[in-house]
């Protein structure tokens, strides 16, 4: 996946700084996704505020990934990563229905947030792959993406495990940034 993913995003944003946000609830299969695209060499760090920070950098484009949910008090920090913010990868865990009211709740303050206002949303509804996990549209009325405004967004099936899918979205996303977005 390393070689395509260069040839989607090769050109993309010439010399500027972009970033990508890989967020959703912990277990939700974010860090097996950021494995997954090989890119590279993913850093993890630990702030002193005390929470993960998984990075992936590719020429000027960063990938960065942490968990949403759980304490309040280290959510002005997440702050420092939002600028230059070009697109949030929202990935969840289909078959976890018990915490998608969480998820949704998650979503819609990320989406809130000033600094992110602009970017172009890329929702994985992951683990397609276990039983009893529910479709896109499913994670559609779930998310309450409908209420989304003034942004591109797509949703995907995907299972990370099996590699299906994530190609699939990264595709809608160069091409979605190509054209404008973000
Ligand atoms: N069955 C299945 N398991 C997955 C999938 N994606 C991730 N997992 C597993 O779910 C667990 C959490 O994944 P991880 O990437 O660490 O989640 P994160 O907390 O969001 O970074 C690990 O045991 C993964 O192997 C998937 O598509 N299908
Ligand atoms: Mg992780």
């Amino acid at each position: 996946m390393g070689l395509v993913f260069t040839k989607l995003f090769s050109s993309l944003f010439g010399n500027k700084e972009a970033r990508i946000l890989v967020l959703g609830l912990d277990n939700a299969g974010k860090t097996t996704i950021l494995y997954r695209l090989q890119m590279g060499e993913v850093v993890s760090t630990i702030p002193t505020i005390g929470f993960n920070v998984e990075t992936v950098q590719y020429n000027n484009i960063k990938f960065q990934v942490w968990d949403l949910g759980g304490q309040t008090s280290i959510r002005p920090y997440w702050r420092c990563y939002f600028p230059n913010t070009q697109a949030i990868i929202y990935v969840v865990d289909s078959s976890d229905t018990d915490r998608l009211v969480i998820a949704k709740e998650e979503f819609h303050a990320i989406l809130e947030e000033e600094e992110l206002k602009g970017a172009v949303v890329l929702v994985y509804a992951n683990k397609q792959d276990l039983p009893g996990a529910l479709d896109d549209a499913a994670i559609t009325e779930a998310l309450e993406l409908h209420k989304i405004k003034n942004r591109q967004w797509a949703i995907f099936k995907t299972s990370a495990i099996k590699g299906e899918g994530i190609l699939e979205g990264m595709d809608w996303l160069s091409n979605t940034l190509k054209a404008g977005g973000g």
